[in-house]
């Protein structure tokens, strides 16, 4: 039995959808160049729900991001920095942002936010309606046969232990 307990716990591990890293990877990072007065990169184009993240650390000098409008703001210049903003579905459009003490020597930068496409009954256009359902598809294909593929090796393995 000791086979069967292996394998079924193999097979759990395997099934298991690995989901819980992929939040975070969506955000689009800008950083600061090796000039260190520049983002980079400086100009980007994103769609609204996702996320921008100003990320640089062990700068030679501290930076910030501040949007025009005051859409967003990262705080006080620093060196290390990680900030993160999230432009919510309806907040689109082009957001210019700077760097408030390097602004006069041209270190800003230009986020283009693309709204939504608009969404049709039921079609699977649009990616992330596509990602939900495979994902609720995934659950029930890999799970059910393989559950059953347990039992039967448990069971038959028990068959020839006993004989
Ligand atoms: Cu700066």
């Amino acid at each position: 039995m000791r086979i069967a307990l292996i394998v079924t716990l193999l097979i759990i591990f395997c099934t298991i959808p690995i989901v819980s890293a992929d939040n975070n990877t969506n955000a689009t990072i800008i950083t600061v160049d090796s000039t260190n007065l520049r983002f980079s990169p400086s100009t980007v184009t994103i769609t609204e729900g996702e996320t921008i993240r100003f990320f640089w650390d062990g700068q030679l000098l501290p930076h910030n991001a501040v949007e025009e409008n005051e859409t967003f703001d990262s705080g006080d210049t620093a060196s290390d920095q990680d900030y993160s903003f999230l432009f919510t579905p309806g907040l689109n459009g082009t957001f210019d942002y700077f760097c408030e003490p390097h602004r006069s020597v041209g270190m800003v930068g230009q986020i283009i936010v693309n709204p939504l496409p608009p969404q049709e009954n039921n079609t699977t256009e649009d990616p992330v309606i596509e990602e939900m359902v495979s994902d609720d598809s995934f659950m029930p294909f890999i799970s059910l046969p393989s559950i059953t593929a347990v039992i039967a090796a448990a069971v038959l393995l028990r068959v020839e232990e006993d004989d």
